[in-house]
């Protein structure tokens, strides 16, 4: 007999109401949280209220994705209507209005023409996507010996196998495997040496891009299907690209037939003051990805935006064929696209890309003023993202950022780490005495801890 219909066996006690023990929780000390848990049981505006009854200032919007703050009420709203009205709709060969309309709004938002818009569920899938399509658009093209991807080291692309072979964080990579194969990274761009307290983008270190030519001249173009660079490398503490470097590397992808990807799942959404760090940098990419502010984080969504060549590209053979084996049963899902086109209608209606443009300066001001408190070596800021990076402790690296982290919580501020980088991305509805109240809390901080 192939299958038992016997019940498999449960072990251990039953466990007690809210035991903490069985939820694996994600890029997380699971230990040490369940040990002393943090838990967050509501959400306003630029708020988090604890368990405790504690309201927590949120530095980070989240894990940088509530750029409309929490709780909006038009978008709450949205999302009731939404689920009361249609709770799913198949994502293949059948269709609903919001999906349309929130890919038109993202169209419309994105830079130059890159004008069709792929649905997927998170950061993660749309970079997965985005370098299938990479692959494949050179297939159907006739230059199927494209299939080399190229990354950067310190790059975080989600932890799909795709996202994770272009990065270049080493924890993330080490412990699975080989990964993609045909996989090279450009150097990262930071020199602490050279770029230390630089206001906005450093002026050194443009030069770096030009080691794209020499990956180029290694594997040969016609080996090599696209790049894929964050604008501003967010998860690896804020790391800002040199003056000039991003429209060096458009140059040098443009000159080669290779695809130039912009992962703006962090930058996309006015976290720079514009729709998409595209348009900050005036550089444009063949194809964006994105997600976190598109639903400004109140439902899980992400997107890949393409240029109309590469649409085009896909839209041959005959009508009845499907174009591409591609998609996820959650693409486009109703809730999703009511919280998007909600999102969207707030980041216009409230002017908050303008608002964190006029803010930036302000910002970059504040976050800078931390310099010469105790265990800071440098500080970064671009837009409404600022990092202040600090002395590691001699063979405890992350320690000491942690420690800042967990004070930070307890003094009523949300702040995120990488290594021994504290990083900030408030809400894009935050104000000026807001950012004095995060800077004056992580002043204390900073003064207090070992
Ligand atoms: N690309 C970039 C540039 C990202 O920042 C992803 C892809 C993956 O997205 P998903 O939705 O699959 O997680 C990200 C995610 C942090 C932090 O604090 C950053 C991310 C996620 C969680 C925490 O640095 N970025």
């Amino acid at each position: 007999m192939a299958v038992s219909a016997t019940p498999l066996p449960r072990q251990g006690a039953p466990r007690a109401p809210n035991d903490l023990e069985p939820y694996w929780m994600p890029f997380t000390a699971n230990r040490q949280f369940k040990g002393a848990p943090r838990l967050l049981v509501g959400a306003k505006g630029l708020h988090y209220t604890t368990a405790e009854g504690r309201k927590v200032l949120d530095g980070t919007a989240g894990l940088w994705c509530c750029n409309a703050g929490h709780g909006h009420p038009k978008i709450v709203a949205a999302i009731q209507a939404q689920a009361a009205e249609m709770d799913y709709a198949p994502a293949f060969q059948m269709g609903h209005p919001k999906a349309f309309e929130l890919a038109g709004r993202v169209a419309a938002l994105a830079p130059g023409d890159l004008d069709h818009v792929f649905f997927v569920n998170s950061g993660s899938e749309a970079v997965d996507t985005a370098l299938k399509l990479a692959i494949a658009y050179h297939r159907i093209r006739g230059e199927g010996t494209r299939t080399r991807l190229i990354g950067r080291e310190r790059g975080y692309h989600g932890v799909g196998f795709g996202g994770m072979s272009v990065g270049g964080i080493v924890n993330n990579r080490k412990f699975f495997g080989p990964m993609l194969n045909g996989v090279d990274h450009l150097p990262q761009t930071y020199d602490r040496e050279k770029q230390a307290y630089s206001r906005g983008e450093p002026q050194w270190g443009t030069h770096l891009a030009d080691e794209l030519e020499r990956i180029v001249a290694l594997h040969d173009a016609s080996t090599i299907a696209a790049v894929i660079v964050e604008p501003v490398a967010c998860s690896a503490g804020v790391l800002v690209p040199p003056k000039g470097y991003l429209k060096r590397l458009r140059e040098i992808c443009s000159k080669h037939g290779i695809l130039l990807i912009f992962d703006e799942v962090i930058t996309g959404f006015g976290r720079l003051g514009t729709s998409f760090a595209a348009d900050y940098f005036g550089v444009l990419p063949d194809l964006i990805t994105t997600a976190k502010g598109i639903t400004s984080g109140a439902v899980p969504m992400g997107a890949v935006i393409v240029r109309k060549s590469i649409y085009d590209t896909f839209m041959v053979g005959p009508e009845h064929a499907i174009e591409l084996f591609h998609g996820y049963t959650y693409s486009g899902h109703p809730l999703a696209c009511a919280a998007g086109l909600a999102a969207l209608d707030v980041y216009a209606e409230e002017g908050l890309f303008e608002k964190t443009r006029a803010l930036a300066p302000y910002w970059e001001n504040a976050v800078h003023a931390l310099k010469g408190l105790p265990h800071v070596v440098d500080i970064r800021n671009l837009g409404l993202v600022g990092a202040i990076e600090l002395e590691s402790i001699a063979g405890q690296p992350a320690k000491r950022a942690f420690s800042a982290f967990l004070r930070a919580y307890e003094s009523g501020l949300l702040v995120r780490t990488t290594g021994d980088i504290i990083a900030l991305s408030p809400p894009l509805t935050i104000t000026k005495p807001e950012v004095d109240e995060i800077f004056g809390k992580l002043a204390a901080v900073l003064k207090a801890i070992d």
